[in-house]
């Protein structure tokens, strides 16, 4: 009998790579979805499965993590081997616009499945995965951070994210239930969604490169983040649910990189190389040197800006993960360096956005998004 898995968050960015490796390793999928007024598959449609076929190892369900109705029946239907809890209100920033919803899906929405497991006595079956994340650790308390370095929270998102992880270690300690804590810090890839810095920010050289957009605007350059590539964070989740007792474990790269630094990074993949001139809210990008005849500005063209619109009320400056434990309990390390998945989303992004100059050379309008 093959295994059965649920995921929540199956149409993000985690959900779609997770789906791929389950599906690879013989799993029956299925997948909880958010009803949308447009379609919210694309990441998955891949790997989508004709309802009306069988045999099908991909099974989509409607449902929210702020319903426990639909959670505990969905539950109860398949029986699962597994739940991954990928599902969340995931962008810091916006957390602090809608503080009580992040609360609700990101922190009692994991209450709500964990009840889902032991109501239906599936506490001995089921295992379950927590998203929780590098962002417990907040202001920073030590460097590199592991499991044991202390939590400090900044952001609603992380609030609720504390919680989250707290509910998961009580119920594995109060019922005895296969309940583990993955505590991955900031990982990317070409379905990254659009407002998280590095595809904002891969994106827009690729727009700029295609000669659709000028400008690109961000907010704190001085921030540095652990980015490693979801691919290898979906198998050290998997990972996690095949030992013999469940645990928390970090999942990282050990490399720790400036956002200045990534936009640099991005430039060069189209042959461009940026100064930084000036200091926090008057910072610009200019173009120093330009290696690639396409490119359609010169040398000399200021191509990023500060807006302090982006900046947050609390920021986290620095996260750096000591992934030691899943090295040496799970086997698990990254296979992708910083630059490789760079030059991955830059390649995927001007693929996407070629069309795009493909119309506006034929003269139809093109909007521009996600700026
Ligand atoms: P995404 O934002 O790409 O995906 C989030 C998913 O959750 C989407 O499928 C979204 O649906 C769904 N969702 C949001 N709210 C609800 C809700 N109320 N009920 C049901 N589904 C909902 O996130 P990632 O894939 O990047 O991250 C996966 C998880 O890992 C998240 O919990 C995130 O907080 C956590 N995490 C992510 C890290 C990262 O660097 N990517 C690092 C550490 C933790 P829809 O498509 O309809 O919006
Ligand atoms: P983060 O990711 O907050 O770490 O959360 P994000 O990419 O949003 O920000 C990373 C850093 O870049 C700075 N920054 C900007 N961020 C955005 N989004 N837009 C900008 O214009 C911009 N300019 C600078 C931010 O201030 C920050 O310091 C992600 C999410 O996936 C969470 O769900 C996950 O838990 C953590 O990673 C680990």
């Amino acid at each position: 009998m093959a295994k059965k898995a649920i995921i929540t968050g199956v149409t993000g960015q985690d959900g779609a790579y997770l789906t791929e490796l389950l599906l690879k390793k013989g799993y029956e999928v299925h997948g909880i979805k958010r009803r949308a007024s447009q379609f919210n598959t694309d990441r998955i449609d891949h790997l989508y499965q004709d309802p009306h076929v069988s045999d099908r190892n991909l099974i989509l369900h409607y449902g929210d993590l702020t319903d426990s109705t639909n959670l505990v029946r969905i539950v109860q239907e398949v029986q699962p081997d597994e739940i991954y809890n990928l599902a969340a209100m995931s962008h810091v920033k916006v957390s602090f616009e809608m503080p009580e919803y992040a609360a609700d899906a990101d922190g009692i929405g994991t209450t709500r499945l964990l009840e889902a497991i032991r109501l239906l006595g599936l506490s001995e079956k089921t295992r379950f995965y927590q998203a929780s994340t590098s962002e417990l650790y907040g202001l920073v308390q030590e460097v590199p951070q592991s499991e044991t370095t202390p939590f400090y929270p900044r952001s609603p998102y992380a609030v609720a994210k504390l919680y989250a992880y707290w509910i998961t270690v009580n119920y594995r300690e109060a019922y005895n239930m296969y309940a583990c804590n993955g505590i991955l810090f900031n990982h990317e890839s070409p379905l990254r969604g659009e407002t998280f810095v590095t595809r904002k920010i891969t994106r827009a050289v690729a727009k700029i490169a295609l000669g659709l957009q000028q400008h690109l605007y961000l907010g704190n350059l001085d921030a540095q983040r652990d980015w490693g590539h979801a691919k290898d964070y979906v198998e050290g989740m998997w990972r996690m649910l095949q030992q013999d007792e469940a645990d928390d474990y970090v999942l990282a790269t050990g490399v720790t990189t400036r956002v200045r630094d990534f936009v640099r990074m991005s430039f060069r993949e189209v042959g461009v190389e940026l100064e930084f001139k000036g200091e926090g809210a008057e910072e610009t990008g200019v173009i120093s040197e330009v290696h690639n005849d396409e490119f359609p500005l010169p040398v000399g063209t200021t191509v990023v800006s500060v807006d302090p619109r982006y900046f947050r009320p609390t920021e986290v400056e620095l996260l750096l993960g000591d992934p030691t434990k899943a090295k040496t309990k799970l086997g698990w390390e990254p296979t992708y360096d910083l630059a490789t998945m760079c030059a991955e989303m830059v390649r995927a992004d001007i693929a996407l956005f070629e069309r795009d100059q493909l119309l506006k050379r034929e003269g139809f309008e093109v909007r521009n998004q996600f700026e």
